[in-house]
Formats: C-alpha cells, sequence, structure tokens
C-alpha cells in the first residue's frame, strides 16, 4: 500500500491551493540599489519554495506604483526594506492589513532606517527585523505562511536542525 510520497513540493501546493488572496510575498524595496539585499530574501524563499516578487518602488519617489503593488490581490506577506528615513515598511503597513516585514537597510547612519520602521505610530504595526537582515525577513515570512501550511514548518525545522549539527558554520547559509 502507498509507495513513497512524491517530495514535497511547496511552491506547487501553493499555487494549487491558492486562496481568495493568492499565496506570495511580495517584496518592495526603496531604490535599486537595494536590490541586492532584496535578492537574498528571495534566495532564501525560493530554497523553501515560496514564491516571491521583488520589486523597486519608493515610498517617496513612487508612492503610485507603491500602492498598486500594496493593492495585489495574490500577496500574502509583505516584505518591505528601505534606507535612511525608510519610510516605505510603514507606508506600506498603512495600506495593507496582511502582515508587513520591515527591513531598515544601513544606508546613512543606521540609527535613522532603524528607527523609522520599528517606531510604528500604535495601530499600524510593522514586524521589524535588523539591519540589512534578510534571512530572517525571509525566515519570519516562511513562518507567517506555515500558519496555513504546515509543510514549511517543516522546512524551517530542518533549517534549524542544521544550525544544531553545524553550530559554528556562517549565518545565513545552511545548505
Ligand atoms: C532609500 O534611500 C532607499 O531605500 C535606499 O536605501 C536609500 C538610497 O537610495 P538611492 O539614492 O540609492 O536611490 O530611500
Amino acid at each position: 500500500m502507498g509507495g513513497a510520497r512524491p517530495p514535497f513540493r511547496p511552491h506547487t501546493l501553493l499555487r494549487a491551493q491558492r486562496s481568495p488572496t493568492g499565496v506570495k510575498v511580495t517584496v518592495l524595496v526603496g531604490s535599486k540599489s537595494d536590490l541586492e539585499i532584496a535578492e537574498k530574501v528571495r534566495t532564501r524563499l525560493t530554497e523553501f519554495h515560496v514564491p516571491c516578487d521583488v520589486h523597486v518602488a519608493s515610498a517617496h519617489r513612487n508612492p503610485d506604483k507603491v500602492d498598486r503593488l500594496v493593492r495585489d490581490p495574490d500577496t500574502d506577506v509583505f516584505v518591505a526594506m528601505a534606507g535612511l528615513s525608510a519610510a516605505l515598511p510603514g507606508v506600506v503597513a498603512a495600506r495593507t492589513l496582511k502582515p508587513v516585514i520591515g527591513v531598515p537597510l544601513q544606508r546613512g547612519l543606521g540609527l535613522d532606517s532603524l528607527l523609522s520602521v520599528v517606531q510604528m505610530p500604535p495601530g499600524i504595526p510593522v514586524a521589524a527585523v535588523g539591519l540589512d537582515a534578510a534571512e530572517n525577513a525571509a525566515l519570519l515570512a516562511t513562518a507567517i505562511l506555515a500558519l496555513k501550511f504546515p509543510e514549511l514548518t517543516k522546512a524551517l525545522e530542518s533549517y534549524r536542525a542544521k544550525w544544531r549539527e553545524e553550530p559554528t558554520a556562517t549565518p545565513g547559509s545552511p545548505s
């Protein structure tokens, strides 16, 4: 009875079970100069087979584009990253009830973007991770999606198990 189960392909599953709001992580960055860190988020999510789009859309320079992207019905979790005054995560959060993970980027003082992302006024939460913390942003997005897709919990368990096996490995690169 029952041969070996086919390998789990969350990407296929997520698409197949697409809810009315869809399943996808959308990453917004404030500038092309932020793309390198955004790609680290995409890389980690892709390893977990989680669909991810990346867009350059500044809260200050392209507010209409930000508005359009935030209305995407297929996105479940937003990751917004920016440096300097870093308004982007808060602006995204102001426009959606979906979870928004904010990544402050080390561009100027560091403290500028960090406080902009962390110090949201009551009522408009942003889940802030550390400066340039692409890896944690991807893991947190996955943990949120795992509430709906338990298979992703298994992916997160495997990820952490690798740290236990190789505690001296470079953070962000368990393979
Ligand atoms: C922020 O200003 C961007 O997110 C970027 O981190 C920083 C610098 O932007 P560029 O001058 O490189 O476009 O809005």
